[in-house]
């Protein structure tokens, strides 16, 4: 069994989760309509990604004899002034949800909770991953600066991510 004020966190980064899913594709919308299909395609394995996170969560908490409750999912901003700001965005997004994390694990610590804080260890090493890639791709846009045609290449090169579904167990 995991505490109620252990549940109700979990519960709530469930929630963190799933915007983070909205958010992403509300950016995958926006590269859609902008022509750019590979950031598009690259935001949609990124709402993939956040999906699965949310489930992780979603299993864990019922493996563990609690209860789920959905929250409403807040509203996303409807629009980035550029592809470069969009990723500035999800990077400054990423660094918030490992402070999340950090959390979920001071109170697990604080509640000798060793379950959970083992199971949140998979979150902290995936959110090393995460903040890499958003910060990878704003280094990549800052280093091409206006260079012609270069946000096309760009698009084409990211259409090549693909969702990878962890093994079981992960
Ligand atoms: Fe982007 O890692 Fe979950 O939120």
């Amino acid at each position: 069994m995991i505490s109620q004020e252990m549940r109700e966190a979990l519960n709530t980064q469930i929630n963190e989760e799933m915007y983070s899913s909205y958010l992403y594709l509300q950016m995958a919308a926006g590269f859609a309509s902008n022509n750019l299909p590979g950031f598009a395609s690259w935001m949609n394995v990124q709402v993939q990604e956040e999906t699965f996170h949310a489930m992780k969560l979603y299993n864990y908490i019922i493996e563990r004899g609690g209860h789920v409750r959905l929250l409403a999912i807040a509203e996303p901003p409807a629009e980035w002034d550029s592809t470069l700001a969009a990723f500035e965005a999800a990077l400054a997004h990423e660094q918030r949800i490992s402070g999340c994390f950090d959390k979920l694990i001071a109170l697990a610590k604080q509640q000798g909770d060793n379950a959970t804080e083992i199971f949140l260890q998979w979150f902290v090493t995936e959110q090393v991953e995460e903040e890499a890639a958003a910060d990878e791709i704003v280094q990549r846009i800052k280093l091409m600066g206006d260079a012609p045609g270069g946000i096309f290449m760009l698009d084409q090169q990211m259409a090549a991510r693909t969702f990878q579904q962890p093994a079981a167990g992960e």
